[in-house]
């Protein structure tokens, strides 16, 4: 594979320079429709009484420890670690359409950046409490230009009440998007970019018209394939499908069953296995996933082919990324979840060998 100083061209090459999210400053977001729809049905009681408040500082404390360590890991790895700007959040964001009571954080660059070579996608986000949140990203983003990346700026979504189905029917086993179609929406954490191949999810944030801009905008060198996971409320493709290395996916067992998986890939995932992950370890007095499942615990990163980072207590996960030839880092990082993400939604990959 060539070697390349800027951008991503082998998906699995060393990793060269990366973003690792930042919590200062995160706020709960208001329980509106759209949150609702992905939110544990558990916490939601947590975010009707807590919307527009800071999120609780122990938790935000040890997430930022555990950020910290993480981004000081990865410089001892050889890895150049760019981090957001803390911005404030706790005003109320106010457009002539609509309000909401505050903005998230800038703890997850998975979710706003998409890199595919050396360009940078800023993706068009359908949460309204993430309106500002590319203001945290803009020192970076004009460093990333001046070093030859391009950037591709999504058209800011208007984000008014005819985005989302108020009375859309809500349905346990099957996903019912919350999203119409009135205009372009999407997460870039939606997507896997591996090379000139990209598999994405239709979910809660992302919507039909979202992968067909990113389809126009990266152009006919980029091959988007949409696939489907079982989940009824999918936001993120990387709690369903990780690639670990070149020819090796890890998937959740709950939401991917492997045969039918392979049916919607195209041939050239023919020689890929496909392993499941294993139930993820969660212990009595582990912190509250506010945001998110357990599977954050296959969220994980690899540096290269042959070494990845996973949380400390997954064990199991371990033993198997071993089998599969991995050596397997570990860091704390429950804190950090309360927040919806792991490694690889707190992070962004900016360059690879
Ligand atoms: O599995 O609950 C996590 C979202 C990752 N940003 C889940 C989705």
């Amino acid at each position: 594979m060539k070697k390349n100083n800027g951008g991503i061209v082998n998906p699995f090459g060393r990793l060269k320079r990366m973003i690792v999210g930042v919590i200062d400053g995160a706020m709960v977001p208001e329980l509106d429709i759209s949150v609702e729809a992905t939110m544990p049905k558990s916490q939601i009681d947590f975010f009707r009484k807590n919307g527009g408040k800071p999120f609780p500082a122990e938790y935000v404390q040890g997430a930022k420890r555990e950020l910290d360590t993480f981004a000081a890991w990865l410089e001892n790895e050889g890895v150049i670690v760019d981090r957001p700007k803390v911005i404030d959040l706790s005003k109320p964001i106010i457009t002539p359409f609509w309000q909401t009571q505050c903005g998230l954080y800038a703890a997850m660059p998975r979710d706003i950046l998409l890199v595919a070579d050396n360009k940078i996608v800023v993706s068009p986000m359908s949460w309204r409490c993430r309106y500002t949140e590319v203001e945290a990203y803009e020192g970076l983003l004009e460093m990333y230009k001046s070093m030859g990346y391009e950037i591709l700026i999504a058209p800011k979504p208007l984000l008014k009440d005819e985005l989302y189905k108020k009375n859309r029917v809500v349905d346990d086993e099957h996903f019912i998007s919350i999203l119409s179609e009135t205009e372009p929406v999407f997460d870039a954490a939606d997507f896997l970019v591996l090379g000139k191949t990209i598999l994405a999810q239709e979910s809660h944030v992302t919507n039909k018209s979202g992968i067909e801009w990113l389809r126009n905008a990266l152009g006919d060198e980029y091959n988007i394939y949409t696939v489907k996971v079982n989940d009824s409320k999918p936001m993120h493709i990387d709690t369903g499908l990780l690639p670990l290395r070149e020819g090796l996916m890890l998937v959740n067992p709950e939401r991917v069953d492997i045969p039918e998986m392979r049916m919607q890939l195209p041939a050239q995932f023919k020689h890929w296995e496909f392993i499941n992950a294993p139930t993820p370890v969660v212990r009595a007095g582990d912190p509250p996933k506010f945001m998110s499942s357990d599977w954050l615990s296959m969220n994980i990163i690899t540096i290269d082919a042959g070494l990845a980072l996973i949380e400390e207590d997954q064990e199991p996960l371990a033993e198997l990324l071993e089998k599969y030839d991995f050596k397997v880092a570990r860091l704390p990082f429950k804190n950090f979840q309360c927040f919806g993400g792991s490694f690889h939604c707190a992070t962004q990959e900016i360059a690879r060998e």
